[in-house]
This record gives structure tokens, C-alpha cells and sequence, in this order.
């Protein structure tokens, strides 16, 4: 086969030219930044670019600075596009940068399936699992409301659920919705001040757990979320006194910059551990990874420089025994859900997702074509990742600025949210 021939089945150089790249900002219940690339032949790329209550900082980095690089650019060229971004912009890591490469990398994985006819699992090496196992959202404002909201999600078919409640004597806790509406923490302009008390809270936790597994029995996976609260010392005391509920994991339980922390969990407790949903590079986790201080690492594509960089995250992990569990709320668009599944689908090391639901609004703004069955979501056979935009709808929702809360203690000193 000449060159000529392998140009035209897969489309030459001069069809796969970025010829075009925007930016849509969009607000259809929460913000969302996405990024889409054309090329000359007409295919086009979606990548999510969406970082919560910071959106126009990757909105500018990408019109402003990352545009300009992308036009007469061989979309082809995926690797060379993430150095060039990564290595050649001099400034490295961080979210924001990594959030503006991921959207790249992954609107030319979109167009690379595209290109090819094949869906983006397939890309990757093809399957590894039918679907991806996926945990809901339960929470309450109290233990009884929480068991029940945890049934709720039993009876739709879950098998993993994430469960947090209400601290007595704690006026807005982390996770819990209020008004009967699904939890969805940026909620003002400027950010909401909590008040944070850590005793009241290692108190009941146990006890919710206690009261889940008497009323849900031993065999749904059961997961909660800490977010970055706790001391080390204190989040050790906690995943031992969690230990009989045998939980699928304990989430950020102390913040991981101070990564020997870790070791103080593990030296009392063998509750598994899931962190990285704020790390944005392979060397953010490398020391946990590779120390086996985590069981499931969080990062996911959008905030980890797309799937070129989180595959080298994956195969790190794989090495040694840490599984892939990804950060999946309603802060990341369908696009990144979607490109997250598809490699969910694919990854050996596959350990859960994440999965939050979005609006009405959000779903119609992009369409997609992932579905859930029996506790899992399966991809479908779109090529590339399978989620599109509606940009006319997009449009008719601005930007409407939100930033995430804030948490004090209660002589007024800032804690960790
Ligand atoms: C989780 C999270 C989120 C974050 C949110 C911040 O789903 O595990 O911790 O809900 O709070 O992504 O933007
Ligand atoms: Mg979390």
C-alpha cells in the first residue's frame, strides 16, 4: 500500500487541518466550558473545559492563548499537540492549564474516532468490561432520611451508592441538598461561609453506616466522601471506626498535599482510600501511587490534561494495585462523562465511576449517547466519544457566575471545604 492510499482511507493531512476552535460557555442550571474543533474536512471535536467557579479563567487561557496555536494544526497529531501544550507553554500543571489541554486532547480524540468510524473505547485497545459499575449520590439531613434516600437509589438499579448526611449541630454540611433539590454546592455569586465542626462529625458518621448496612445488608457498595476535612490522625480514627461497614472506599479523608498523612491512615486501618478528584497530574499522585498509600485514584480526564495524560496516570496506577475510580459530578460536562466512559470501558485497571445526575437542560444541551443498565453505564457505538452540542440551545442559557462554598470553624478560622 502506497502513501496515497493509506492518505485517502484515513483522511490526508491537509483534511485533518484545524481549520476552526471555539470556545462555548454555557449555563443551563450550572456552567459549562466546552471546546469544539473543526477541521478542514469538516469533522468535529468536543472537549469539556469546565472547572467549577473558576470557568472563564480556562475560557480566556483557551481563546486567548491556546487558539491561536491550534489553527493549520494536524489534528492527527494528538501527542504532539499535548507536549506541545504541556512542555511547550513552559508553564506546566496546575488546573487551569490542565483543564484547557484535556479539552484539546480530547476534541481530537473525538475527531481521531471520527475519522476512523470507531467508537473511542476502541481506540484505546478496544473493550475490557460490558459497562462501567457507577455510584449515585445519596444524602440526608438526617440518618433516617439518608437510609431511605440510599433505598431509593437501591430500587433504581444501583449497586453502589455514596451516602452522606446531616451533622447535628453543624448548619450546612458538605453533600446535603437542601430544598428538596439535587446537591449542587456552587451556589451563589459569592461563596456561601459554612461552619464546620469536626467532633460533631466523626460522631455520626459511623453511626450512619451502622444504620446502612442493618438496613441495606451487606451487599451494596457503599461509599463517602470526607472532602479533604479531616486531620490525618483524625481521618485514620475514622476509617477504623468505618471498618465493620466494610465501605467500597473512604474519600479524601485529609487533604493530599501532606501526602505522608496517608501513611498514618494506613498504619491503623484498612478502609480502602480514594483520593486525586483536585490533582491534575501524574507527579500530584506519583508518591501515593507508587507507596500504595491510595486504592483509587479520582483524577479524571477534564482536570488531568485529557486521555493522553490521564492513560499514563491509569497505567501508572495499574502497577501498582491502585484502580481508577473518577470524579464524576455534575461540574463535569456530558462531554467529559462521556470521554470518561468510554475509557472506563476500556482501562484494565477499571475500578468505578462516578455519576452524578444533570438537568433536563443539561442532557438536552448535549446529547448523548451513554445509558444506564443494571448499575452500570454503557457507551454506545458512536464514533469518538459519542456527546454532541446543541449550540443554538447552548445560547439561550449565559454564563451566570457561581463559586463553591467556603468552610470556617467556629471561632471563625478557614477550614477546608
Ligand atoms: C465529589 C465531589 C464534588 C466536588 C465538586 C466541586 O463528587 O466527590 O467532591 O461534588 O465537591 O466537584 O466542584
Ligand atoms: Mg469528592
Amino acid at each position: 500500500m502506497n502513501t496515497a492510499t493509506i492518505e485517502t482511507r484515513h483522511g490526508s493531512t491537509r483534511d485533518r487541518e484545524i481549520v476552526d476552535a471555539k470556545v462555548i460557555v454555557t449555563c443551563p442550571g450550572r456552567n459549562f466550558v466546552t471546546l469544539k474543533i473543526t477541521t478542514r474536512s469538516g469533522l468535529t471535536g468536543l472537549g469539556d473545559a469546565t472547572l467549577n467557579g473558576r470557568e472563564l479563567a480556562v475560557a480566556s487561557y483557551l481563546t486567548d492563548h491556546v487558539v491561536p496555536n491550534l489553527i493549520g494544526r494536524d489534528a492527527g497529531r494528538i501527542e504532539d499537540m499535548w507536549q506541545f501544550l504541556h512542555r511547550g507553554a513552559y508553564w506546566r500543571r496546575g488546573p487551569v492549564t490542565m483543564t484547557a489541554i484535556a479539552a484539546v486532547d480530547v476534541a481530537l480524540w473525538d475527531i481521531l474516532g471520527k475519522m476512523a468510524g470507531l467508537p473511542l473505547y476502541q481506540l484505546l485497545g478496544g473493550r475490557s468490561r460490558e459497562g462501567a459499575l457507577v455510584y449515585g449520590h445519596a444524602n440526608g439531613r438526617d440518618i433516617e432520611e439518608a437510609t431511605d434516600e440510599v433505598g431509593k437509589y437501591i430500587e433504581k438499579g444501583f449497586l453502589a451508592v455514596r451516602a452522606q448526611c446531616g451533622v447535628p449541630g453543624v448548619k450546612k454540611a458538605y453533600g446535603i441538598s437542601v430544598g428538596g433539590k439535587p446537591y449542587e454546592p456552587a451556589e451563589s455569586e459569592l461563596p456561601a461561609e459554612t461552619v464546620w465542626n469536626t467532633p460533631k462529625y466523626l460522631n455520626i458518621v459511623p453511626k450512619l453506616f451502622e444504620r446502612l448496612r442493618a438496613d441495606h445488608g451487606p451487599d451494596v457498595e457503599l461509599l463517602h466522601d470526607v472532602h479533604h476535612r479531616l486531620t490525618p490522625i483524625e481521618a485514620a480514627r475514622l476509617a477504623r471506626d468505618l471498618e465493620p461497614f466494610r465501605l467500597f472506599w473512604l474519600e479524601d479523608a485529609t487533604p493530599a498535599e501532606n501526602q505522608k498523612g496517608f501513611e498514618l491512615i494506613r498504619k491503623h486501618s484498612v478502609t480502602a482510600l480514594a483520593v486525586g478528584e483536585v490533582f491534575n497530574s501524574i507527579w500530584d499522585c506519583k508518591h501515593l501511587i507508587e507507596n500504595q498509600l491510595i486504592d483509587y485514584i479520582r483524577t479524571t480526564i477534564v482536570h488531568g490534561g485529557g486521555i493522553t495524560h490521564v492513560r499514563r496516570i491509569a497505567d501508572f496506577a495499574a502497577l501498582h494495585a491502585v484502580r481508577t475510580g473518577f470524579h464524576g459530578a455534575t461540574d463535569l460536562s456530558p462531554v467529559c462523562m462521556g470521554a470518561a466512559l468510554h475509557f472506563d470501558t476500556w482501562v484494565p485497571n477499571f475500578g468505578i465511576q462516578e455519576w452524578m445526575f444533570h438537568s433536563d437542560e443539561t442532557n438536552e444541551v448535549f446529547p448523548h449517547d451513554y445509558v444506564f443498565r443494571n448499575g452500570r453505564l454503557h457507551v454506545g457505538d458512536t464514533p469518538g466519544h459519542g456527546v454532541d452540542i446543541d449550540e443554538k440551545l447552548a445560547a439561550r442559557f449565559p454564563y451566570a457566575p457561581k463559586q463553591l462554598p467556603i468552610a470556617r470553624l467556629e471561632d471563625g478560622a478557614m477550614w477546608d471545604w
